[in-house]
């Protein structure tokens, strides 16, 4: 299964990926999409300027999964209205990062849910409960 991670800069994505990837967690900023196994990890700048929707949606080609990240943290949301109305056919699951932090998870699930997504998860990248769950939808099997 190939997902492509969106979100805007800082909300977690590369995070994400290298917790999927098992790689060490280490700060790096993504500055342009990168392609790590089965995960496209995308540059927040995509989401923040429209201009670049249109290479948003091209790199979504040939991925099974969109992953649309949500940091808890965040007061305000980048994602337009119906937004996943851009990806149709796609498999879109809203992403919930960052619920260590002083957080909120309701106005974080409001946003995913104004831009069109229905199915939610709730992750943070210190506690690998819900990581499995996410494993799970990408069928990537591990040990752990
Ligand atoms: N406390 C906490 N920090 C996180 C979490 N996920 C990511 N971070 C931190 O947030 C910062 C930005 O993360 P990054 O994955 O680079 O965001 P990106 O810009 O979306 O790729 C980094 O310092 C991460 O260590 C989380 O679940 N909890
Ligand atoms: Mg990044």
């Amino acid at each position: 299964m190939k997902v492509m991670l969106i979100g805007r800069t800082g909300c977690g994505k590369t995070t994400l990926a290298q917790i999927l990837n098992d790689e060490v967690i280490e700060y790096r900023k993504t500055q342009m999409i990168l392609y790590e196994g089965e995960i496209i990890d995308t540059p927040g700048e995509y989401l923040e300027n429209r201009n670049y929707y249109r290479a948003l949606s091209v790199a979504s080609g040939d991925v099974d999964i969109i992953f649309m990240l949500q940091s808890a943290e965040d007061k305000e949301s980048l994602y337009p209205p119906n937004f996943t109305e851009m990806f149709h056919g796609k498999t879109i699951y809203g992403i919930i990062t960052k619920t260590d932090l002083n957080s909120n998870i309701e106005r974080a699930s409001k946003f995913l849910k104004y831009s069109g997504v229905e199915k939610i998860y709730a992750i943070n990248s210190s506690e690998k409960a819900n990581i499995k769950e996410i494993r799970k939808l990408l069928k990537i099997s591990h040990s752990e």
